[in-house]
């Protein structure tokens, strides 16, 4: 068990003015702060062809893969309107990972005896292609034990929420999905479609081609 690799299952919603008012009469308002995210990718967008999200918050590596679980074929309407990652942020096997995703495109990188942190991304030739920063108001409710819910709004003008729990590597996914769909009622969310996230937009607007390669692929 690797305290440094974990699942985020998460709802993303519109927070409409009745559901920001519920919020606040239910929730703890826990924090808010700005997050600066920058995220990489091969010129070719080898990593999130593959659905896989690399990024730099707060000074840390983080990756963001998709979980191979097997519940892929029996999924629940509320379990539809989740998305569920695999979080993993210790460096090295960020690196490993990474390396297994590229190798076609990248045959000689000696990255995991690499200790110079910002050496690896120049060695497999990983650049920026997305950076922006992210003002979060965080909540909590008394009665739904590790949900978190965020509102989101990124400094190019998109507002997003989202309700996430974070399951430790072999936790329980289904319960998960059961504490984000009883949050979701008690905030009254309506929605039955999936919400987009920063990212869906920022592409959208920024890098439209590869967005497109994106959606034709599924992976957004
Ligand atoms: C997984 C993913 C991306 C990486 C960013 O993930 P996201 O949870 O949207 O960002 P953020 O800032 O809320 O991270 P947190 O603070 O919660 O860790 S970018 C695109 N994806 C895939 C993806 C998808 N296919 N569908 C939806 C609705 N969201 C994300």
């Amino acid at each position: 068990m690797y305290d440094w690799m974990s699942v985020e299952v998460e709802r993303k919603f519109v927070c409409s003015a009745d559901n920001l008012k519920t919020l606040e009469e239910i929730g703890v308002c826990v924090g808010q702060h700005q997050i600066h995210d920058q995220y990489f990718d091969t010129p070719m967008f080898d990593l999130t062809l593959r659905d896989m999200w690399l990024r730099k918050r707060k000074g840390c590596w983080e990756l963001k893969c998709p979980t191979v679980d097997g519940t892929e074929g029996e999924q629940s309407k509320a379990a539809l309107l989740c998305t569920r990652y695999k979080e993993i942020t210790n460096l090295a096997e960020i690196q490993l990972r990474v390396r297994e995703a590229i190798k076609d495109v990248c045959e000689d990188s000696e990255m995991s005896s690499s200790h110079v942190e910002e050496s690896w991304l120049s060695k497999v030739n990983l650049v920026c292609f997305a950076e922006f920063t992210t003002v979060r108001r965080s909540f909590t409710l008394e009665e739904e034990e590790a949900v978190q819910i965020d509102l989101d709004q990124a400094d190019f003008g998109y507002h997003v929420g989202e309700i996430e729990v974070l399951v430790p590597e072999g936790g329980d996914v289904q319960s998960a999905l059961e504490k984000i769909e009883r949050t979701a009622q008690k905030l009254g969310l309506t929605g039955d479609q999936r919400v987009e996230g920063k990212m869906n937009v920022y592409l959208k607007r920024n890098h439209p081609e590869h967005y497109a390669k994106l959606l034709s692929k599924r992976v957004l």
